[in-house]
């Protein structure tokens, strides 16, 4: 499907197209492996604004250019050679990790993550990160912190535990070893492991899914979701209630209602 104004924002460090209401994020360093500088970061920051601010958006992607999908933090950004002054991650983590993982939670609408390679530190949880995992058979995902005396960042302890139990957490974060994408999906850390030919026309599908659907409704799904982790039941049956009244009052709901009486697809705008 194409969109009458299908819009390309000119980056270095990534590529940003929006089209039929699809935003498209590609991470776009294959020489690195897509691993993030400080540059790069600073794009995805303005992209995903963008999205923030275009209300056409209803779904968005994000994936890699190459053979990889992100390789974590760039370790030849800077010089942590024995004997250079000490580096302060913590600032890093805080003015780039901690903002990106927070707004893409935060996104009013679904992110697919589309892994199409090796998935490794700061990477592979940016990608836990995402609503939507699918990924190629040939990918992988590594939480390669330990191998450099790191602690998993980017929200590696909070989602790794929830995703697939204390045991396998544990697993994956002391020993950094290659999780596939088919044993991914078996653990139920990711949503879907496809052939690697197929994963562009399985990410398509889904986009082109995601970007007819209520998508105010879906925001309220995700939010709900996250926030379950942290809400007790009665909490959480609150905020249900008060997504509800919120969704009652709105177009889609009404579309979705008489399109079923009618017997005919809905057309949903996102409100
Ligand atoms: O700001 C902060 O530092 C705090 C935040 C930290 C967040 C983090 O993400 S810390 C963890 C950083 N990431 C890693 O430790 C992963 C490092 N990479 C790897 O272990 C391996 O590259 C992979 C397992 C991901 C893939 O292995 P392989 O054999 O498929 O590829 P390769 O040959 O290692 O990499 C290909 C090229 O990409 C290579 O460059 P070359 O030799 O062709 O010129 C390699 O150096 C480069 N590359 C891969 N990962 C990184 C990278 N260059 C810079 N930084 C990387 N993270």
């Amino acid at each position: 499907m194409t969109h009458a104004n299908p819009m390309t924002m000119s980056y270095a460090n990534i590529l940003f197209a929006v089209d039929a209401g699809i935003a498209r994020l590609t991470l776009n360093r294959p020489d690195r492996l897509n691993s993030f500088n400080d540059a790069m970061h600073a794009e995805v920051r303005e992209a995903l604004e963008r999205v923030q601010a275009d209300a056409s958006v209803r779904v968005l992607l994000l994936t890699g250019a190459g053979r990889g999908f992100c390789a974590g933090q760039d370790l030849s950004d800077r010089n942590v050679a024995p004997g250079a002054e000490p580096v302060d991650l913590g600032a890093s983590i805080e003015r780039n990790y901690k903002p990106l993982v927070l707004g893409l939670r935060a996104l009013p609408l679904p992110v697919v993550c589309a892994v199409n390679g090796v998935a490794a530190g700061a990477g592979a949880n940016l990608a836990l990160a995402c609503d939507l995992v699918l990924a190629a058979k040939s990918a992988s995902f590594i939480q390669a912190f330990c191998r450099i005396g790191l602690v998993p960042d980017s929200g590696g302890t909070y989602f790794l535990p929830r995703l697939v139990g204390n045991a396998r957490a544990m697993g994956l974060a002391l020993l950094g070893d290659k999780l596939t994408a088919e044993q991914a999906a078996q653990w139920g850390l990711i949503w879907q492991c496809v052939d690697d030919a197929e994963l562009p026309a399985a990410t398509d599908k889904l986009l082109a899914t995601l970007a007819q659907a209520p998508t105010r409704g879906l925001a309220a799904i995700k939010r709900a979701l996250h926030a379950s982790a942290g809400n007790s039941l009665p909490a959480q049956l609150d905020l249900e209630r008060d997504l509800q009244r919120a969704l009652g009052a709105g177009d889609d709901y009404r579309e979705g209602v008489a399109a079923f009486v009618e017997k005919r697809p809905p057309r949903f705008k996102g409100r």
